[in-house]
């Protein structure tokens, strides 16, 4: 009967290659048969295959177990050989510490009346800390208030002796200031100083003289400082010029003149080259004369002081 089936197989395959896919089994036993084969074959392939990864993983997991049990004894064998070489240092420390507790004990117990006792009098004394404040709260408030303004006026009466410091030194200093110009010859007025000069220079060379003196030519703004210029009997240059534009006066610190003192028929400019003013005319009130700047007369130098 199996003679028959295999004599016939080529012919089945045929036939079953011509019905193209024909899934009636029963026409097809050989094939059937092939299959089983196949399917066992694969089967066996992947039980092999699982056989060896368990037996990989088995080895792997047996080498890394050796591996720790190696370490852990290594470990072990460390901690031993550090125990027994400090043993003895242990020893003495375990001692030491020993007798410390021991001597703390002896110290508490046999200060324990003591410690008992000054407990007792620090809460006796905070005890009568405090009926002393609550007995005497108001007269603690009003100590406290009079203390805040004793502190208040203290520190307003520093501050006025700060001040009285500061002012006594800058009067200290504008005395020192005032003693070393009246040394040079310098004369005090309503709250200038002046210098006249003993010699005789251009309106130019003066001013910058009195530059150099800390001062400049003198300008005159009252009747009484023209007054006082009469006190010099000397033809003197004043900080006044109208050499920026003819015709307009001003002085020194370039503000415009206001009240003049010109002497009768002055200025004049006379040759058409006079621009620069002087005290010329000692006997009258109006005394002053414009003259060419580069004429060489005598001068007056103000410096102003602090009123
Ligand atoms: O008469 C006034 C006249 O007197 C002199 O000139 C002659 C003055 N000049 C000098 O002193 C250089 C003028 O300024 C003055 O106006
Ligand atoms: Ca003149």
């Amino acid at each position: 009967m199996e003679m028959v089936v295999l004599e016939n197989e080529p012919e089945v395959l045929m036939e079953n290659i011509s019905n193209k896919g024909n899934r009636d089994t029963s026409a097809a036993p050989g094939l059937k048969l092939y299959r089983c084969v196949a399917v066992s074959f694969g089967l066996l392939c992947i039980i092999q295959v699982a056989l060896n990864i368990s037996l990989r993983l088995s080895l792997d997991y047996e080498a890394g177990t050796k591996n720790l049990t190696e370490e852990r004894d290594e470990l072990k064998g460390k901690l031993n050989d550090y125990i027994s070489g400090n043993e003895a240092k242990i020893k003495t420390l375990t001692g030491e510490r020993d007798e410390l507790k021991r001597r703390l004990d002896v110290l508490i117990s046999g200060n324990e009346g003591k410690i008992k006792t000054l407990t007792g009098e620090r809460d006796e004394l905070k005890r009568r800390l405090d009926v002393l404040i609550s007995g005497h709260g108001a007269e603690i408030k009003t100590l406290t208030g009079e203390r805040g303004e004793l502190r208040r006026r203290l520190d307003e009466s520093q501050s006025q002796q700060n001040a009285l410091i500061r002012e006594r030194d800058e009067l200290k200093r504008t005395l020192n200031d005032f003693d070393q110009l009246f040394q040079k010859g310098w004369e005090y007025f309503h709250s200038s100083f002046y210098y006249i000069s003993s010699t005789e220079k251009t309106w130019q060379e003066s001013r910058d003289d009195c530059v150099s003196r800390g001062a400049n030519l003198m300008i005159i703004d009252s009747q009484e400082e023209q007054d006082f210029t009469r006190r010099f009997p000397k033809r003197m240059w004043i900080g006044l010029t109208d050499r920026a534009q003819e015709g307009t006066w001003r002085w020194v610190d370039g503000t415009l003149l206001q009240r003049s003192y010109w002497y009768s028929g002055e200025p004049n400019d006379e040759w058409g080259e006079e621009d620069c003013a002087e005290i010329n005319y000692k006997d009258v009130e109006n005394s002053w004369n414009d003259m060419p700047c580069d004429r060489q007369i005598h001068w007056i130098c103000e410096k102003k002081m602090a009123p």
